[in-house]
């Protein structure tokens, strides 16, 4: 990582990817990647996609009928966790193969057209001085974007405040300022510094409390002006439906793994679609992008460079908009050199 992100939740300063290389009989490849969290998340993930090889060895291509099946086999063991994730990558990769069989991206393929969607760049603004992040804000507009995003979850109110104040008078009227807590605080915590930050000029309050505390976040949504956003940790559709059935949110923003891939991302689509809520992405930001394209109430892509140095052709970012290129597949090439630099088992 260019920057290394120091969250309520821990820091990560390097980001461990789990590439995934699905064979077909046909000789097409499918490709996906994993962001793993931490080493040992890599390491889990490397071992729970192994198992699930042995599971679809000699399926057909077929990535609905495929999560069914895994979701089956996943069900005394336990769907949650590392096991969504690595479900996710797998159907991510089905995906890839059958738009790579097609010749056309995965947007055509799904029906959508090619074309920029608006972005944030998220790649820094972490619990750091405010002055830091003021100076990091202007560097990271620099790099081709109208909106960013701040981690809170600092020691006090106050130190949020002054953090996202500080980057509000530094960056243009116009730039929109996301923050993210990171689950850090308690509902009575949030709606205090939620209320705060309605005088910020702040574009959303992302996961102020415990990502299913989904009173709690209904309560700061309806008490807190500043739109709330939560939607990372949905594991599959199921708990996006009660999010959304608990007024938790005034944005949702599903993972691409953890919602159950490019199948689990068009169900959630459909979900905030029908609930009339922007639906807006979370890492991931080259396959999320052709997503969008078929995704009703799109909103704003996360974008973080996390994956460019492995990938041949890194997504391309100019004048706040992400723009995928009309490759066949999802939008992941390996740069194989660069991953045989950056392997680390
Ligand atoms: C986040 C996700 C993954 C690693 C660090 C931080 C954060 C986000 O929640 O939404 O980008
Ligand atoms: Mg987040």
């Amino acid at each position: 990582m260019r920057r290394p992100l120091r969250t309520s939740g821990g820091t990560i300063e390097h980001a461990p990817l789990v590439l995934i290389d699905l064979e077909t009989d046909e000789g097409v490849p499918g490709r996906a990647y994993l962001f793993a969290y931490s080493d040992v998340g890599a390491r889990a993930l490397r071992e729970i996609l192994a198992g699930i090889a042995e599971m679809v060895r000699d399926d057909p291509v077929a990535p609905v009928a495929i999560a069914k099946k895994l979701n089956a086999r996943f069900t005394l063991p336990g769907r949650e966790g590392f096991a969504a994730i690595a479900m996710g990558g797998v159907d991510v990769a089905l995906w890839d193969a059958l738009a790579r069989a097609a010749s056309l991206p995965l947007a055509r393929l799904l029906g959508g057209e090619l074309r920029p969607v608006p972005a944030y760049n998220s790649n820094g603004l972490g619990l750091d001085a405010p002055e830091k992040v003021a100076n990091e804000a202007l560097e990271l507009l620099a790099e081709g974007f109208h909106a960013i995003k701040l981690r809170l979850g600092r020691k006090t109110l106050w130190d949020d405040v002054l953090a996202a104040r500080a980057v509000r008078a530094k960056i243009p009227a116009e730039a929109l300022l996301m923050t993210d807590f990171n689950q850090a605080l308690t509902v009575a915590e949030a709606l205090a510094r939620g209320r705060a930050l309605d005088r910020e000029g702040i574009y959303w309050i992302e996961e102020p409390v415990r990502h299913d505390d989904y009173a709690g976040t209904a309560r700061i949504a309806r008490e807190v002006e500043t739109p709330v956003q939560i939607g990372e940790n949905f594991l599959g559709t199921r708990p996006m439906a009660a999010a959304i059935a608990a007024g938790a949110a005034d944005y949702v923003m599903p993972d691409l793994a953890r919602i159950g891939g490019v199948t689990g991302w068009l169900r959630a689509a459909a979900l905030a679609d029908a609930a009339g809520l922007e639906m807006s992405s979370h890492l991931y930001p080259e396959v999320s992008a052709h997503l969008f394209a078929v995704t009703p109430t799109a909103h704003f892509l996360e974008y973080v460079d996390w994956a460019s140095a492995i990938l041949a052709r890194p997504l391309g970012i100019a004048d706040g908009q992400a723009r995928p290129d009309d490759a066949a597949g999802v939008g992941l090439d390996w740069n194989d050199e660069a991953v045989s630099r950056f392997a680390f088992e």
